[in-house]
């Protein structure tokens, strides 16, 4: 069976693991969130990769939900000392990963040919491919301005509201090669719970993948983020709230509008009206079973739509 996901940071990492332990991981494509992606001390992060990478591999702080496990900040400690940029914490183990991707994309290999390769040394057995090789950047439109994403994220902890989002360079970006064939070759497109409008919003506005999912001939199936009209951690909720007009998996549907099949909910929303096929489960999914029976209703529900 060949998926392809689309995901974002923790939501779309925990999709992702639950999909590569229920099906062959070999069949699995992850197509990840760079509008997060963010320059810090001269080195190219790209969180959302990282969080897929590192939750895949075992590799996780599973309390901060970002960062690796284990990790020590002796470098994060020199660079406060000498009143670098300390704001964004990148970790020593984390900081190896930025060095070699850094380096990487300056000699001129692709954001997908180094993801694979520091994917392939970690031992990731799915694909791990960023939705475009281009630069886009997500951008908050807030009563205090407009925000580069990290900025708005980290720096001032989501507070300000949001108005609007931009995602900056989406438009000329092209998919990143394998993003396309693994699309057209796929089974099954699933959208992961995270975040519809910061998350899988940058992905969707690469024209290209939008424009493949428009013009799918097998099932999509999108797991809302929402649980009883609250997100599981994060802005998704006060932003379904603020820019969709409401917390249910209508406003969930509405984000995927013409690019899913179906939309898997939690139990506490299952009263809600979701303007589209649902299946109805317990989403959470803190530990393995959790994960596994989110895969399952993924699963089933393609088949049933099929
Ligand atoms: N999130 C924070 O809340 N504070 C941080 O200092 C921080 C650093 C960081 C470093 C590397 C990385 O891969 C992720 C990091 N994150 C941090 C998480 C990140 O900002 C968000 O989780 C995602 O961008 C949203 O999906």
């Amino acid at each position: 069976m060949r998926v392809v996901v689309l995901a974002g940071g923790l939501g779309g990492s925990r999709l992702a693991r639950a999909l590569a332990e229920s099906i062959d991981p070999a069949g699995l494509t992850i197509v990840g969130n760079v509008g997060d992606d963010v320059e810090i001390l001269g080195l190219h992060v790209s969180p959302d990769l990282d969080t897929i990478l590192y939750t895949l591999t075992g590799r996780l702080d599973e309390t901060k939900g970002w960062g690796r496990a284990g990790e020590t900040w002796n470098a994060l400690e020199t660079v406060a000392e000498l009143g670098g940029e300390s704001w964004f914490r990148l970790g020593d183990l984390d900081l190896g990963v930025h060095l070699v991707r850094t380096e990487a994309l300056r000699r001129g290999e692709p954001l997908s040919a180094v993801t694979d390769r520091i994917a392939r040394a970690f031992g990731l057995e799915p694909a791990l491919l960023p939705a475009t090789d281009e630069r886009v950047r997500t951008w908050l439109a807030t009563p205090a301005g407009e925000l580069p994403f990290q900025e708005w994220f980290v720096a001032r902890r989501h507070r300000d509201e949001v108005d609007g989002v931009r995602f900056e360079g989406a438009e000329a970006a092209r998919p990143a090669p394998g993003v396309l064939e693994a699309l057209e070759a796929a089974d099954l497109i699933a959208i992961a719970p995270s975040n519809p409008f910061v998350s899988i919003g940058p992905i969707l506005a690469v024209a290209g993948i939008r424009e493949a999912l428009e013009r799918r001939t097998v099932p999509a199936v999108a797991v809302s983020p929402l649980i009883g009209g609250e997100a599981v951690r994060g802005p998704a909720a006060r932003m379904l709230a603020r820019l969709g007009g409401g917390t249910g998996p209508e406003q969930v549907t509405d984000r995927y509008k013409g690019l899913i099949d179906a939309l898997v909910i939690d139990e506490a929303d299952a009263d809600e009206a979701a303007g589209i096929r649902t299946i109805v489960t317990r989403t959470l999914m803190e530990d393995a079973e959790g994960r596994q029976r989110v895969a399952e209703a993924v699963l089933e529900s393609a088949a049933a739509l099929r």
